[in-house]
């Protein structure tokens, strides 16, 4: 019997995996598709075969849905993952976990209730083969301690829609995870400056920032978010140790000699950057799913992560320093 999927949200990312469960995920299918718009809603659940649901609670309470993807706007997640807690369902939920720390805390405390994990949430640079190279050597030593981490983060374009905030909460929280977990570390304080505005922008953004942060630990990070940057979509990483640095490799793409030039191609879209990841992420999520339980990201992440663009968020507003508060993981989540 394969796993049966029900969708909450058909938007970018929701079709993208719902075409994922289709074709690259064995034992598992989509079964029930909602969204706030009907019509998207429709178009997917007809593009894989599932029929369509009026609410997020349908499909949680619905008796054939074994398990929930939520990939609808991040307000509306924590609603969509209370549920399917509530109702015991494994779910997967795009990031942010929620928009606020208060809300994570919630389902933290509902999942632990639960008695078991339930919940994974969607910070896939964790199951990128280059970040997991990264990762290895870190653990490994091969680089000393730890010391310092460079990242750069950015998208050839934003729609209008994306405000200051989002570089932060949209676009940097996949850095904030990505360190964290590279250094196994927390970060205990963040601090959010301005360069120079670029003019390839719509007027009521920030564009490009720069975010700086510190882990419990001492480390030093720093994050350029520069999302109209038009070039194409261009995400870098480089770990400083006390003996030596590694750089996330850059996405293979043959090398062109042509016309006296020597060059490759800059990767343009999320989706193909990162197409592996998402692919390894939702087996992962579909197989421990089937067992009742999740793996991977948890939401204690979910609410590291916010504490932490909480932290970011409120510095954009001073250029202030501001402490993330960070309290102690729960045992549940060790
Ligand atoms: P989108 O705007 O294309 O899709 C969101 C969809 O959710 C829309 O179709 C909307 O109608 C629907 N929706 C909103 N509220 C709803 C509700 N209450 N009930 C049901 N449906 C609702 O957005 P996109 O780009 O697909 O992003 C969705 C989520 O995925 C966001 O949380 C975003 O941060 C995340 N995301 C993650 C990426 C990653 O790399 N992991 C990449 C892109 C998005
Ligand atoms: P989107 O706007 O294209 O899609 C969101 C969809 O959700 C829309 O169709 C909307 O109608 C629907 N929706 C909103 N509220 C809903 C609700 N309460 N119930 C049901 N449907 C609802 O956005 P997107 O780009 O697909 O992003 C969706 C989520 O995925 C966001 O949280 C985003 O941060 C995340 N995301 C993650 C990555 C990543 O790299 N991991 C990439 C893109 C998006
Ligand atoms: C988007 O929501 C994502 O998650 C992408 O991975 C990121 O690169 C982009 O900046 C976000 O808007």
């Amino acid at each position: 019997m394969p796993l049966n999927v029900g969708l909450v949200g058909a938007g970018m990312i929701g079709a993208d995996h719902a075409r994922r469960i289709g074709t690259a995920v064995a034992g598992a299918r989509v079964a029930a598709v909602t969204d706030i718009d009907p019509d998207r809603a429709a178009a997917v659940a007809a593009s894989c075969g599932a029929r369509t649901a009026a609410s997020d609670r349908e499909v949680v309470d619905a008796g054939d849905v074994d398990a929930v993807l939520v990939a609808s706007w991040g307000p509306a997640h924590a609603e969509s993952v209370l549920a399917a807690v509530a109702a015991r369902k494994p779910v997967f939920c795009e990031k942010p976990l929620a928009t606020t720390a208060e809300d994570c805390l919630k389902i933290i405390e509902a999942e632990q209730a639960s008695g078991r994990r339930l919940v994974q949430v969607g910070f896939m640079r964790r199951y990128d083969t280059g970040y997991r190279a990264l990762k290895r050597l870190v653990d490994g030593g091969d680089l000393g301690e730890p010391l310092m981490v460079h990242c750069v983060h950015r998208n050839a374009e934003v729609p209008e829609s994306y405000h200051s905030a989002m570089a932060v909460q949209d676009t940097a929280v996949h850095e904030i995870d990505a360190v964290r977990w590279l250094l196994d570390d927390e970060i205990t304080s963040a601090q959010v400056l301005f360069p120079k505005r670029t003019r390839n922008r719509f007027d009521h953004l920030r564009d490009p920032q720069v975010m700086l942060f510190e882990t419990a630990s001492g480390a030093r990070v720093d994050v350029e978010v520069f999302v109209n940057c038009r070039y194409g979509y261009d995400i870098r990483c480089e770990v400083v140790g006390e003996t030596g640095t590694a750089e996330l490799p850059p996405p293979a793409e043959p090398a062109v000699r042509s016309a006296a030039r020597l060059s490759t191609a800059v990767v343009q879209d999320w989706k193909d950057r990162f197409a592996d990841a998402y692919d390894t992420e939702i087996r992962e999520w579909t197989a421990a799913a089937a067992e009742g339980t999740a793996s991977g990201p948890s939401s204690w992440d979910g609410y590291a992560a916010a504490v932490v663009t909480d932290a970011a968020v409120r510095s954009q507003q001073t250029g202030d320093v501001v402490p993330t508060g960070i309290g102690r993981r729960p045992d549940f989540y060790a």
